[in-house]
Formats: C-alpha cells, structure tokens, sequence
C-alpha cells in the first residue's frame, strides 16, 4: 500500500483501486490538495503514487510534443490554470509522446508519469495523448504552487462510444456556442457529440438541393422567438473544431416524425399537398412525412447525401422516435428505406430504439432512450445482436430537473440528481444483453427549455461528468462517495473558467471564494 502525502492530506491507492481514505463524512475537501486519484473524472484505470514533491508548473515550463497541435492546445490550456504559457523546446520539462506506453493502454489510452523533473506523457496515438492531457489539466491545482503530484496513471476507456447529445432544433446555438460545448465536454474525454438538427421546430442545416427548409423551416424555435441555421461551411467548422478536440460528431435528421418544420417548408412533401404552419410549441408526435410518396425517399436521398459528405465520422442518426402520427406498417417501410439510403451513402444507420419496431439493418446501431431497461422493444433487438448506445431518459437525460427547485428542464422521466445519473451499470442495464453489444452511454440535452450556454451548463454540470465516467471508467472504479468528491474538486476549474454548474446538496463543494 503506498502512501503519498499531499498537501496534509494522505492519499492511499490500493492495487489500482482508489479512494480517499483522508476526508470522512462531511468533511470538505481542501482547496489546495492535488492529486490525480482523488481529483480526476473519470476515475483512471490504475494510479500509482511516486515519492517527492511533484512537477511544479511555473515560469520555466517547457513543452515538447510530437504532435505539435497538442504541444500548443496544451500550453494554451495551461494559462488559465497555471498563469503561464509555456514555450515550446526540444527537451521539453512536460513531453507529449507517441509510442512507448504500455500496450494496455491501446489506441485510446495513455500513460501518465510525473516526477520532480517533469511529466511524459505517453500513447500509441494522438486521441490517446488528448486524453493524457485532459488528465494532466485536472492535475494541476488552481490555487497556491501549480504542482502535479509525483506519480504514474495507466488509462484507458471502457466504452469505445462515450456521446453528448445537443438539441439545436428546439432552440438553436451558434457555432461558437457548439465550440464552447465541445470544449467542456472534452474535458471529461467524450469522444462523439450528436447533434440533433431537425426537429418540429427548426431545421438546422443546409441543404444546397433543398433550401426553403432553412430559410423557413430555421426561421424561428420554441417560443416563436427568432433563430438560425448552420451553413455547410459552419458546420464543416463544428465537425473540424470537434476533431482538433478528436472528437466525431454524428448528425441527426429525425424523421419520418418530428419533421413539422421540414413539412412547413416543402408543401410537395405532405400527403396532402398543403403546408403546414411553423410549430413553436413543444407537443410532440403530430408530424409525419408521407411514406407513400416517392418524394420522400428522394427528399430522404437528397438529404442523406449532403449531410454523408460533411460527414468524416462513420454514423448517421436518422432519428426515428414518436412517430406517432405514422402507422406503424409505414413506420416500418419508412425506415427499411431510409436504413438502406445511409448505407448507400457508405453511413452507419443509427437512431432512436424505437427503430428496432422496423426490421434493422445488422449494421444500424440502436440509441435507448427508454425509463425501464425491460421494455421489449429493446430486448428483441439487442437479443437480436443490434448494436446499442445507452441514454436511458430517467439517468442520462440531462434536461429532467434535479429536483423539485430546479428551474430548467422537464419531469416526464423523473428527477436526476447527481447520483442517480451516476447509479447504474451499462453492461447489466438491459437484462439479457450480451455486453459486447453495448457501445456505451450518451448525454443527452433536449433543449425545449434551454436556451442560453448557462442554461446548457446548469444542466450538465455536473450530471454530464457522471456519464462521461460510467463510459470511461473500469467497473471496479464505481463508488458513488468516492465520485462526488472528486467531482468537488473539478468545481475549481469550473468556477476559474466560467463554467455555470448545479451545486448538488449530494456534494461536499468547496468554498473556493
Ligand atoms: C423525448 S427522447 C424526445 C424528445 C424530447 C425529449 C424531452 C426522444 C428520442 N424524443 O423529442 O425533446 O423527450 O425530454
């Protein structure tokens, strides 16, 4: 059992298994105390404490990196904290480097080492040194010497999906909102961010072929208020921004529901011929597209191969979910159809769970929204070996409110305090799934109510860090005491960057003031 004093306070690290042995029960924890085991979310595979003082970062940093992209994102990343800036060198005191890690961290995985004389960082891959570095970034404490405590993290996720969902149809966000969004959710290495661009409400995106479903289907959002749209140039922008931070993003058409703005601006594409008028509400299941028209699937075509070429990332979501107002037989027809127009386009099908009512494609992958791991739609299609992404909506919804004060948000799935969207297991949550088949969790935040980046975060933070972990994170690292403080110590660099957050009561918060 190694000890290893930090600041007071003594962090003990159990064959890889951590926990803060220092703090009891309504203890708060020290402001200053650093630390990679009792601080980092998600929690790191193995971290083993080293002897000394630690790497302290000041003045006379240095960083050499053999990805000189995440040399600068690091050095850049760095000032808030630390207060400086520091210069790229050859021999740099904090080294970013490609090959050398152990095997085990694989392609996403890196190897963290600090000593006196500085930290090295190791992958096999650039995403893998990102992930190092977020780490790192956790590392350094905010107040008093900017010292990285001296020691080694072996890291690397559970999930090769680890999703944040953004509905910008209900109310639409810039692309330098999206920017910021992607930022944060960086911070806890998710790795996919889904954007949700059309709903009733709006439609987000251009479509060169089709453009009336912008300049009116965009033109407003719940509440009638004025809104927007992404150009393909700004949206090529979200997906490059997102790669810089190796992150894909996967867009959503949601169809043959929730596409009022689609029919209102396109009279051609309704049954009967006639448009109907822009819908600011937040009902849902009114809206269908006509399964029987032939336009449709070339509407489906046009659209598809559009959003596939902006695409680099490997899925397509193509929605799928309440679609009341389609029978179910069209249902079924409509989306055995749209499933083969993604895979023309050389997409992965993905969608709602609802999806699994049609016959899938073995290539489509399922996203459960569900409240109850039972329902049997999901269960016919995992046992069938379709591929599934876990939201489930009573513990990874990030737009239910917390409780009976929270302002924002809906109920309809319950109420998701911090723990509970930290409370569950993804490999046992559908009963009879053969693990292998989950690919992981997703965050998601419908944004009916949200409307502001504030407003975005409230709701994420820090309920987002508690999916990001259940996705990253071994099993045996799962100790819900354990998480909230660590999640305590990320409120620092919150408050430092501005980030809005819920002071969950289930949290011992620290009086950074
Ligand atoms: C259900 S989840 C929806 C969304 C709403 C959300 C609000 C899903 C696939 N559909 O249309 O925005 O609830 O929580």
């Amino acid at each position: 059992m190694a000890r290893w004093w930090l600041g007071g306070t003594a962090v003990v690290v159990v064959a890889g298994l951590i926990a803060w042995f220092g703090l009891r029960t309504g203890d708060k924890p020290e402001p200053a105390a650093g630390g990679f085991p009792n601080v980092v979310v998600p929690a790191p595979v193995s971290a083993v404490a080293g002897s000394g003082s630690g790497f302290l970062i000041d003045a006379k940093t240095t960083i050499s990196s053999d990805v000189p992209d995440l040399g600068s994102y690091l050095a850049s990343q760095l000032q808030p904290l630390a207060g400086v800036t520091p210069a790229m060198g050859a021999s740099g005191s904090i080294q970013l480097r490609i090959g050398g890690a152990p095997a085990n961290v694989g392609e996403s995985g890196y190897q963290l080492v600090a000593d006196s004389k500085g930290v090295i960082i190791r992958a096999a891959t650039p995403a893998g040194l990102f992930a190092g570095i977020q780490t790192l970034l956790q590392l350094v404490p905010v107040r008093g010497t900017h010292a990285v405590p001296s020691g080694t993290i072996i890291d690397y996720p559970r999930y090769a999906y680890r999703g944040a969902m953004l509905d910008v149809a209900r109310h639409f966000f810039t692309v330098d909102q999206v920017k910021k969004y992607i930022d944060e959710i960086a911070m806890y290495k998710l790795n996919y961010l889904h954007l949700h661009l059309t709903d009733d409400q709006g439609w987000r995106i251009v479509i060169k072929k089709w453009p009336n479903l912008t300049t009116h289907g965009g033109s407003t959002q719940v509440d009638g208020t004025p809104a927007g749209f992404y150009t393909q140039a700004d949206y090529s922008a979200i997906v490059a921004y997102a790669a810089s931070r190796f992150i894909t993003v996967i867009p959503e058409i949601d169809m043959p529901g929730h596409t009022n703005a689609a029919l209102a601006s396109y009279p051609e594409l309704n049954c009967n011929g006639t448009a109907p008028a822009l819908y600011t509400g937040i009902t849902v299941g009114f809206s269908s597209l006509c399964v029987h028209k032939e336009l449709t699937y070339k509407f489906v075509d046009d659209v598809i191969s559009e959003i596939a070429a902006l695409t680099p990332g490997p899925y397509i979501h193509i929605g799928g979910d309440e679609s009341q107002a389609t029978l179910p037989a069209d249902y079924a027809t409509f989306v055995e159809r749209a499933q083969k127009i993604v895979l023309a386009h050389g997409k992965i099908p993905y969608g709602w769970h609802d999806l699994s009512n049609a016959k899938l494609d073995p290539a489509t992958v399922a996203e459960f929204w569900g409240t109850s791991p039972n329902q049997t739609m999901i269960g016919k299609a995992v046992a069938a070996g379709t591929k599934v992404v876990l939201a489930p909506a009573n513990v990874a919804y990030l737009d239910m409110k917390y409780d009976d004060s929270t302002v924002l948000g809906q109920t309809w799935a319950g109420e998701i305090e911090l723990n509970t969207a930290y409370g569950w297991d993804p490999a046992s949550f559908i009963p009879g799934a053969d693990p292998a088949n989950v690919l992981g969790v997703e965050a998601c935040l419908w944004t009916e109510t949200i409307r502001t980046s504030a407003d975005i975060e409230q709701m994420v933070f820090p309920r987002l860090p508690a999916i990001a972990e259940l996705g990253w994170s071994p099993a045996s690292t799962h100790n819900v005491k354990a998480f909230d403080q660590r999640v305590a110590a990320q409120s620092q660099r919150w408050k430092l960057l501005d980030i809005n957050y819920y002071r969950s009561p289930q949290v011992s918060w620290p009086d950074w003031s």
